[in-house]
């Protein structure tokens, strides 16, 4: 496959770029033009405060963990150009962006890796609404652990009826008392729930309080950018409807008693906020991620806006679709020579094991789809733990769990419960080779990942 060619920095690399000083933010780079959504995006180190009187050794995308927040609107070209200013290799995919393959950031199948002090541009139309991120395809779970991971938003093409709005980036860090970086994946803990950090945070603070004006509707977009913790979310004694799920609008409803957002996954949220005064935890089961805090406000109470309208996704039609079922496995114990470069596999798709050191793999899809055919997915979980599976390229319709009741509903990323079994449905209508992995990172690194073809 031909890729596009990768831009070596010249004069271009001290432009815009801001040097702090030791121990400070190394680079920063903002948004260049409000009005084409331009962007440079550095990746590069920096000092980050998670554990107070501590520096954590971060990366980072323009000097923050997580990322700057990338802003769009639908229907309306994104055009970042990324510079990757680490010590090695790197990429960018967009989680849940439908967009031309050459645009999504997986290394040897899409693009070649962008090298230290190389730039790479990239330029895509963001046809779907909703909340997004943004994330190397390339020695992830140490790259997204150390602070890899950012938001992306695409605004409706028209007002939405929200007035306020806050973006909510969880991430588990896997760091120590002291703010050092503990391991990203343990291979006991790779080949069950994946490796846990110890230190939550949201927008990169442990249990922040958000003032939230009284009286008001506030749009609430929550991203997972972890590697591993699904998060039980709930918010007791608050008035809450789910918006969206992972980009895409649902009917309004009521949050209910608790929602799982798997790694990889987004939630839009609106919140009635209580009178001033009066404040509010968002939990994670029982533990208290963020304080909400009324605060007053001299603008008139706020209404529930209407449901958002539906993105542009081509509905899959059942009584033409073919079905492919894919088993997600436990593999025992296929573990190559470790001490001579190899890596543990611990788990593998319809008995095949993805390796993430062979370039070739992607020659080798798991499946091909015939280009605008429909298909439902049977996905079995033969195992004991949780995967948030994941397809790029394409949104996908969630139909039906034989351990939850589902109203159908698109997304990008489904959380497959222990031994469950769910179906999905789409239309293939982007061709490519395109990853079909589950999010908990080092389940993906340890095997549970593969590509399918569309042709
Ligand atoms: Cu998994």
């Amino acid at each position: 496959m031909a890729f596009t060619r990768r831009q070596v920095l010249g004069g271009l690399v001290g432009l815009g770029v801001v040097g702090l000083g030791a121990g400070g933010v190394r680079y920063w780079l903002g948004r260049s033009s409000a009005a084409s959504h331009d962007y440079e995006l550095i990746a590069a180190p920096f000092d980050l405060e998670l554990v107070p009187g501590h520096i954590t050794p971060a990366w980072g995308y323009n000097g923050q963990a997580p990322g700057v927040e990338l802003r769009s609107r639908q229907g309306d070209w994104l055009r970042v150009r990324f510079i990757n200013k680490l010590s090695e290799p790197t990429t960018i995919h967009w989680h849940g962006i439908r967009l031309p393959l050459e645009m999504d950031g997986v290394p040897y199948v899409s693009q070649l890796p962008v090298l230290p002090g190389e730039y790479f541009d990239y330029v895509f139309k963001t046809e779907d609404a909703g909340s997004f991120w943004y994330h190397p395809h390339q020695s992830s779970s140490t790259q997204l652990g150390r602070g890899l991971v950012g938001p992306l938003v695409v605004e409706e093409r028209e007002p939405s009826g929200f007035r306020h709005e806050r973006s909510l980036s969880l991430k588990t860090w896997h760091v120590d008392a002291q703010g050092a970086f503990t391991d990203f994946s343990v291979p006991r803990e790779a080949a069950r729930e994946g490796t846990r950090g110890r230190l939550t945070t949201i927008n990169a603070q442990p249990t922040p309080t958000l003032e939230l004006p009284a009286g008001q509707v506030v749009r609430l977009r929550l991203f997972n950018l972890d590697n591993t913790v699904t998060y039980r979310l709930n918010l007791p004694g608050g008035d809450v409807r789910i918006y969206a799920l992972d980009g895409h609008p649902v009917e309004p409803r009521p949050l209910g008693k608790e929602y799982w957002l798997g790694p990889g996954m987004r939630i839009c949220l609106a919140i009635k906020v209580p009178a001033a005064g009066q404040e509010l935890s968002l939990r994670n089961g029982p533990v208290r991620l963020a304080t909400l805090k009324s605060v007053a406000s001299s603008e008139p109470a706020g209404d529930w806006p209407a449901a958002l309208p539906a993105n542009p996704v081509a509905e899959p039609d059942l009584s033409i679709a073919e079905t492919l079922s894919f088993r997600f496995e436990w593999a025992a114990m296929l573990v190559d020579n470790v001490e001579q470069g190899g890596h543990y596999k611990y788990w593998q798709i319809n008995g095949q094991a993805w390796d993430i050191n062979d370039k070739s793999c992607a020659d080798r899809p798991i499946a091909t789809l015939k280009k605008n055919g429909h298909y439902i997915f049977e996905l079995r979980n033969m195992a004991q733990y949780q995967h948030p599976i994941h397809l790029h390229g394409m949104a996908f319709k969630v139909l039906s769990s034989d351990r939850k009741a589902i109203i159908p509903y698109f997304t990008d990323t489904y959380l497959l419960g222990k031994n469950e079994t769910a179906r999905i449905a789409l239309v293939a209508d982007n061709p490519g080779v395109w990853m079909f992995h589950c999010h908990v990172i080092d389940h993906m690194e340890t095997g549970l990942m593969a590509a399918i073809a569309v042709v």
